[in-house]
This record gives structure tokens, C-alpha cells and sequence, in this order.
């Protein structure tokens, strides 16, 4: 790639590239070029925002001819099978700073910066509005995925929806969420290359009608009501140190000019314009719910019109190539992430029958090879549910397929399993009651030859409790497929100086091949060694006290045990029960000033669902204790509280480096996988948890005497209920538990107030649906384990390391590599470049 040989036809023209080139004074060459032409500025005028956007453009132009490479050179010429990753999120956070490490310039861009503007590399990149295309942990596996499959060369193209707002701004104002509409695009994307030439038509609502087709064979004919157009956006994925770009393609909905022009005609020009405003609606927002079905008609339009799109754009590919459908499982494997795209199922076999002629039996064929679908969640309030009303007002000819795709479905169990109306009623794609709902994992799952859990147990639960029936039927579609998140966002940019540490002891082998870490082992009866983990560990700490008072003002010591949760609000995760254990140790520094405590700084940060009332009251109790605690002389610095705003991908890659202690206590059962707790784990920070997700697999691996485990396992958790819990044995019998529950009733941290907490109160005594209570003794007994291990610095940080070193499994290449291998039979496609090759030559 030192020089760019463009060819033209068969004739090579070579040029000294100024949009390749990888020496200093051509960067800065291209970086002026791009300032100047693109910004429309120059260095006189130019902002901070301005060079963030030239430097964008500069890295945007490297990726070019590898990009073209290998997305027409390679996988069209070579006809190779691609993966199609569909999901309605992707948090893929900042793009600069991973593109400048993934291609190997972020030196060279240093050098740049400094030279043309005087400022550092870090001021271009804190200017960069980070995608927040999701939620949480299921948008950012999505992210980690696509690094994962680029940096292994596996081909993929990753399809989604480029929402006009992503996930609100979260801000804090008097102690409770205050959310702002996430306006990402305002100043513009670098990275995305609209493709208005694949633009795709997507159809809603209408009806059907059966006719003859010219050979005499009975069809079904869709006659929508209205049309909506999609328009794909492209952002390059490189992968670290691989000359493989795949593809982000997100689709944009836009009004089609047609059908407005028909009302327009009829004279109605109000109606034509509202109605290209309601059509654009499609991707104007984010719906900013995790774990959580609310059953919205517009998100049903979301995820139909992202698939349709997706599916039509991969016939499309297929047909440039092929003439009929018989390889179309061998060049596509189509994976759904949980059951958000699972309508693709029924859209792919109308675009195979209705459209392209096949017969059901062969498009049902190719539809169940080419799919898998991975759950995400055992919780039943996020399954998704669809009333026939609204599913056959928006789409009647899915709604026939899906009857029809039942109807077979279930003949055959009834074939296997005569008499047994319970189990079809049960297995049915749907739900009989008042109102009959057509059940998303149930067309996910007859639709797929693969079905997935994101972590041992998750995997097992899925098996045994929400899918049993299923598992009778096919037992041979489920896997497991634990969870991982990519080391180069999560360790080398997030951690430059661990990843340094690391590099000098190991080499930079780990970076691809995270089992590598396993050679720090040797190191960690070496005192010096264990000197500098600590020290970076300690300027980590350094780094994000300053963050913590710059953003709320709160000094705390970066000395004090930085003990962290960091996800989205939710009952389940329990930031709640952290919070009553703080408060306990708040309680005890009143009472025994005198005693010898282990300082600590308890740091929260995540986003509450607007809609969910009891999340949002639990941010407002954070802030509320934190007020109390930190402002007592009492306290001091022994104890601080903090809740850090508006977390994502960038505050997330501040807050991983400098954490002692991870926090990952959701209720045995609930939690399919967390990935949060991997990256704390990688970044050398000890965890106290539950055996609950992917946790039991860390725990095995980093060793159970450097982990803290409380609380009752999955199975304790349904017996308890089982038995019948009653949450007062536990406030009657725990005088601490007692006291904070008290406190928080009479208004101890609502300047009296002893309303604003009630609903909190009340709903921990009266059903404690999660079971704090059950698991308060032993959560505050092994935070008494934390703090004697954190007294014995020694100790610790060799705990510190182990964890870090024993955490290879947990990266996503390592996840990556079991789909490609188990779901998908893809291989590795290798892209070699031009200049490599005649370099080779
Ligand atoms: I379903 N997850 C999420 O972030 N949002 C959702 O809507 C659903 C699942 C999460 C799970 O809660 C995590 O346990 C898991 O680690 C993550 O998906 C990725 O699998």
C-alpha cells in the first residue's frame, strides 16, 4: 500500500496516491487536501470538529481500496459465502480511534495532528458523536461481532437500521433522568457512503387474492396499500491488521415520490406531504428499551422494513451470480440477533414464492438452511408477541405464510405426538387467548436449522425452560454460544498502557490471539511486574477521578477500591442491592467512625427506558444517597458516591481501565450472558457476582479463589419462589438490611420526603420479585471478602492479574470462530491486495 495501482479495464495506471499513501508528508498532504475541500476550510478557520473530520476523511480514503477489494473483487469474483448478521442494533461507539488502530496509523496520525494543528490526537477524537445505534450489550455484541469477523477475514455483511436518533443523551438534572434527543447526525458522518442505486421498495398493509398464473398454478397476489423506499448506508468495518473491510449497511426509509404523487393528484397536498413525513418516521428513532417488548405498530414496521430491505439487497447479490436458488444456502448463512428480525423468515419465503416462482417445499428448504437465530434473554416481558390485528393490518400475506408455515409445522408434531393438544398449543406459532398473537421465537425457531443461548447455563435454561417443548422436537438446532467482545476496543484503546505493559512482556500476539494472555501468568510472582500493573492500574484511577470532577463535581480519592457497575437500569441487574449494601456501609462509618474501612468509591452509570418508572426511581436513589454520603464530614473520603451520566461506548472506555471491583449481581437466571463483565475482567478488575450469565464460565476460568461469588444459584431462586418467598423473613431478621430499607422509607435521603421512594419500598417488601433480600447476608459477607483481599495490596494485585490473563476465551474471535465453525460453515477469505501481490511476485 505504498503506492496505489489503480487499473483501468486491463491497463494499469500507476499513481503516487494521495489517498493511499502511509508516509508523514503525505498524510499531511491529504489531511490539508481533505480540510480544505471537503470542510471547506482552512487551517486558519478550522475547528477542533473540522480536523476530526479531515483526519476521518483521510483514514475513510485508506479504506477505500481494500473495502472495493474485498467486497468486489474478492467475494463477488470468488462467489464465497457470506455471513448476513440482521439486527435491529449495532453500538459500534467511536469510529477514529479504531480505524486509525486497525489499520496501523494512529502514530502517524498522532505525528499529523501534532505538526498541521498543534493539537493532540485526543482532542480530534473526543469531537467524534458516537453512533448510539442500541441499547446496550446486545447492539454492542453486534459491534464486537463485525470487528471480530473482519479481523478474521470471515466475509460478512452486517444489516440494520441508520436511525435518524439513536439512544437519548442521558442527563441528570436535580438527581433524576432527564432524557435529550440524540441528534448524532447534525454535523455529519464521515464514515458512511450512502448507495442511493440499491435502493429497495418495502410494501405495507393492503390485502391478498388468490389467481391462476399462466401455467395453470394457483398463486397468491399482494396488493399493498402503500410503499415505502429504502436506501442503504455503508460503513466500512476494518479489521485489525487485515486488509478485509466488510460492510455496515444500514437502511434508511424515505417516502416513495409515486405513491405521494397519487393522493397529490387527488388534490389532497396536506395528506401527500403528512404522508411522506409518517413514511419517513420508519427510522427517525432508536426504541430505547432493553430486555423489554412494548409492542408498538411502528417498531413493527422498523423491523419488517429493515429485513425486507436486507433480504431483497442479498437476492439481489445472489441473482448477479446465479440463475436459480439451489446455492442460495451455500453462499448465504442469515443470522438473526434474537427475535427482532425474525419476520425475515416468512419475508423470505413470499420473496421466494411470490416473487421468484419457487414451490413451498423447496423455499421452505432454503429458508430453514439459511437462517439462525440466537436468543438473547429467558426474561418473559421481552419476548415478542405480535396481536394477528395489528400483524395482518401491516403485513396480510405474511400473516397467510406464517398460518401456513404453522399449519405444517404442527401436522408433523401432531404425526409424532398424536393426542397431545398441549403440546401444540404450546409449540404454536400462536398464541391462543383473547386476543391471538403470533409468537416471534416460535417462527425464529421452526424457521432456523440453528438455535442459540449466549452463555452456558443461558443456553441450558433456554433448553430446559423457555423453549422445552422445541427442544423434544429438534434437539439437534441448539448450541451454545458463549458471549465475547473484541480485546482491540476493549484493551488496546480503551487501555494503551496495560496494552503496552502487556506488548513488552508477551509481544503483541494476543492483540488477534487473546489466549496469549495466559503468558502473563509468568510474571505474576514478580514483584516489579506486579509494581507497574498497579501503577497503571492507579493512573487509570487517576484519569477517571478527574472525569468523575469534571462531569459532577464530586472530588473522590484515587486511592479508595473503585467498585463499578456499569449496564442499563433494570430490576433484575440489582443496582439497587448494591445500593442498599452502600448504604450499609455508610450506616457503619456513622456508627464506628473510629473503625479501620477500606475506602471506596461506589461508581454507577447506565440508562433507565423512559417508560420504566421503577428504573428511573432507582437512578433518582442513587443520586439521592449519593447527596447524603458525600457531602457528610463524617464520612470523608472513605466513602463516595457516584453517578456518572450518559454512559456509552466512549464513557465505557474510560471507565473499564480504572476499576478495582466489577459488580455483576443480577438475579441468578435473569442475566443471558453480560459481556460488561469480560471487559472489567480483561482490564484486570476482581468481580463480585452471582452464578448467573457468562459470570459461572469466568469464574471457572479466572479460578474461584479469585473470585467473589454470593447469593442463590438459578435453581435456589425458583425453589425459594417455588416454596413461596416472603421478603419480611429476611427485614425482620437482618437488622442492617432493616435499617437501609428504614432510612430510604422515611425520607433519610429525600430531605424528608417519605413518598418519593414508596413505590421502591413496597415492592421490595411485598414481592422483592428479584430477591434482594433473599441474597442481602451473603452479598454483604463477600464484600467483607473484598475489602480483607484489597488490605492485602500483594495479593490482590496477583488476583488482578489472573484475571486478566486467564480471560482469552472471553474474546469475541474465540465466539466468532464457534458460529463460523458450528451455524455458518464459512471460511476465511484472505484479501490481497494489488502492490502485495506483484510485491510478492
Ligand atoms: I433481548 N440483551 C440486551 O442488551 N437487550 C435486549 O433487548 C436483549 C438482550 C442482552 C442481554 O441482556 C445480556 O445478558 C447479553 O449479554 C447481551 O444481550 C448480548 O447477548
Amino acid at each position: 500500500w505504498k503506492k496505489h495501482i489503480c487499473r483501468t479495464e486491463h491497463v494499469p495506471i500507476q499513481v503516487q496516491d494521495d489517498r493511499t499513501g502511509m508516509d508523514i508528508e503525505t498524510l499531511k498532504r491529504a489531511f490539508l487536501d481533505n480540510l480544505y475541500y471537503i470542510q471547506a476550510k482552512d487551517k486558519g478557520w478550522a475547528t477542533a470538529h473540522d480536523f476530526f473530520m479531515a483526519l476521518s476523511y483521510t483514514v475513510r480514503d485508506r479504506l477505500l481500496h481494500r473495502w472495493i477489494k474485498t467486497v468486489e473483487q474478492t467475494y463477488f469474483q470468488k462467489d464465497v459465502k457470506v455471513v448476513c448478521y440482521l439486527s435491529a442494533e449495532y453500538l459500534i461507539g467511536p469510529q477514529l480511534s479504531k480505524n486509525l488502530t486497525n489499520v496501523g496509523m494512529y502514530e502517524q496520525a498522532r505525528q499529523v495532528v501534532r505538526e498541521v494543528t498543534g493539537l493532540d490526537l485526543y482532542d480530534l477524537l473526543e469531537q467524534e458523536d458516537e453512533p448510539g445505534l442500541g441499547n446496550g450489550g446486545l447492539g454492542r455484541l453486534a459491534a464486537c461481532f463485525l470487528d471480530s469477523l473482519s479481523t478474521l477475514e470471515i466475509p460478512a455483511v452486517g444489516y440494520g437500521i441508520r436511525y435518524e436518533y439513536g439512544i437519548f443523551q442521558q442527563t441528570i438534572r436535580n438527581g433524576t433522568q432527564v432524557e435529550v434527543p440524540d441528534r448524532w447526525l447534525r454535523f455529519g458522518n464521515p464514515w458512511e457512503i450512502p448507495r442511493p442505486d440499491y435502493t429497495m421498495e418495502v410494501k405495507f398493509g393492503g390485502h391478498t387474492e388468490a389467481y391462476t398464473d399462466e401455467r395453470g398454478r394457483y398463486q397468491v397476489r399482494w396488493i399493498p396499500q402503500k410503499t415505502i423506499l429504502g436506501t442503504p448506508y455503508d460503513t466500512p468495518m476494518v479489521g485489525y491488521n487485515s486488509n478485509t473491510v466488510n460492510t455496515l449497511r444500514l437502511w434508511s426509509a424515505k417516502a416513495s415520490e409515486d405513491f405521494n404523487l397519487q393522493i397529490f393528484n387527488s388534490g389532497d397536498f396536506a395528506n401527500a406531504v403528512a404522508d411522506k413525513v409518517y413514511s419517513e418516521n420508519i427510522t427517525k428513532v432508536l426504541y430505547p428499551n432493553d430486555n423489554n417488548y412494548q409492542g408498538r405498530e411502528l417498531r413493527l414496521m422498523q423491523e419488517y422494513f429493515f429485513v425486507s430491505c436486507s433480504l431483497q439487497d442479498i437476492i439481489r447479490t445472489y441473482l448477479r451470480g446465479h440463475n436459480n436458488f439451489d446455492q442460495f444456502p451455500n453462499k448465504f448463512a442469515i443470522q438473526i440477533n434474537d427475535t427482532h428480525p425474525a419476520i425475515g423468515i416468512a419475508e423470505l419465503m413470499r420473496l421466494l414464492i411470490d416473487t421468484h416462482q419457487l414451490g413451498w417445499d423447496e423455499a421452505w428448504d432454503i429458508t430453514q438452511k439459511s437462517f439462525g437465530f440466537t436468543n438473547h434473554t429467558l426474561l418473559p416481558e421481552a419476548l415478542e408477541r405480535w396481536p394477528i390485528s395489528v400483524f395482518g393490518r401491516l403485513l396480510p400475506r405474511h400473516l397467510e405464510i406464517i398460518f401456513e408455515i404453522n399449519q405444517r409445522f404442527l401436522d408433523k408434531v401432531r404425526s409424532q405426538y398424536p393426542g397431545d393438544d398441549g403440546k401444540l398449543s404450546r409449540l404454536s406459532l400462536i398464541e391462543e387467548g383473547a386476543e391471538k398473537q403470533v409468537r416471534m421465537a416460535h417462527l425464529a425457531s421452526v424457521g432456523s436449522h440453528a438455535i442459540n443461548g449466549v452463555a452456558e447455563l443461558h443456553t441450558e435454561l433456554v433448553k430446559k425452560n423457555l423453549f422445552p417443548d422445541f427442544y423434544q422436537v429438534f434437539p439437534e438446532k441448539f448450541s451454545n454460544k458463549t458471549n465475547g467482545v473484541t480485546p482491540r476496543r476493549w484493551i488496546l484503546i480503551a487501555n494503551p498502557k496495560l496494552a503496552l505493559l502487556i506488548a513488552e512482556k508477551i509481544g503483541k500476539g494476543w492483540i488477534k490471539n487473546l489466549e496469549e494472555l495466559k503468558q502473563l501468568e509468568a510474571f505474576v510472582e514478580d514483584a516489579e511486574f506486579r509494581h507497574r500493573w498497579e501503577q497503571i492500574k492507579q493512573e487509570n484511577k487517576q484519569d477517571l477521578a478527574e472525569y468523575i470532577l469534571q462531569t459532577t463535581g464530586i472530588h473522590v480519592d484515587a486511592n479508595s477500591l473503585f467498585d463499578i457497575q456499569v449496564k442499563r437500569i433494570h430490576e433484575y441487574k440489582r443496582q439497587h442491592l448494591n445500593l442498599l449494601q452502600t448504604i450499609a456501609f455508610y450506616n457503619s462509618i456513622k456508627q464506628n467512625p473510629n473503625a479501620d474501612f477500606v475506602p471506596r468509591t461506589v461508581i454507577f452509570a447506565g440508562k433507565a427506558a423512559p417508560g420504566y418508572a421503577m428504573a428511573k426511581l432507582i437512578i433518582q436513589l442513587i443520586n439521592s444517597v449519593a447527596n447524603v454520603v458525600n457531602s457528610d464530614p463524617d464520612i470523608g473520603d472513605r466513602l463516595k458516591v457516584v453517578f456518572l451520566e450518559n454512559y456509552n461506548v466512549s464513557v465505557a472506555q474510560r471507565i473499564y481501565p480504572s476499576a478495582d471491583l466489577s459488580e455483576q449481581i443480577s438475579t441468578a437466571g435473569k442475566e443471558a450472558s453480560g459481556t460488561s463483565n469480560m471487559k472489567f475482567a480483561m482490564n484486570g478488575a476482581l468481580t463480585i457476582g452471582t452464578l448467573d450469565g457468562a459470570n459461572i464460565e469466568i469464574r471457572d476460568r479466572v479460578g474461584h479463589e479469585n473470585f467473589f461469588l454470593f447469593g442463590l444459584n438459578a435453581g435456589e431462586v425458583v425453589q425459594q419462589k417455588a416454596k413461596g418467598y416472603n421478603p419480611w423473613d429476611y427485614y425482620n431478621n437482618n437488622p442492617q438490611l432493616r435499617q437501609a430499607i428504614d432510612q430510604i422509607a422515611s425520607g433519610y435521603f429525600s430531605k424528608g420526603d417519605s413518598n418519593l421512594f414508596k413505590p421502591l419500598v413496597e415492592s421490595l417488601k411485598n414481592r422483592d420479585d428479584y430477591m434482594l433480600f433473599a441474597d442481602y447476608q451473603s452479598y454483604t459477607e463477600c464484600q467483607q471478602r473484598v475489602d480483607n483481599a484489597y488490605r492485602d495490596r500483594d495479593t490482590w494485585w496477583r488476583m488482578s492479574i489472573l484475571n486478566s490473563s486467564r480471560t482469552g476465551y472471553f474474546s469475541s474471535d474465540r465466539t466468532i470462530r464457534e458460529y463460523a465453525r458450528d451455524i455458518w460453515h464459512v471460511q476465511s477469505v484472505p484479501v490481497t491486495l494489488e502492490d502485495e501481490q506483484e510485491e510478492n511476485a
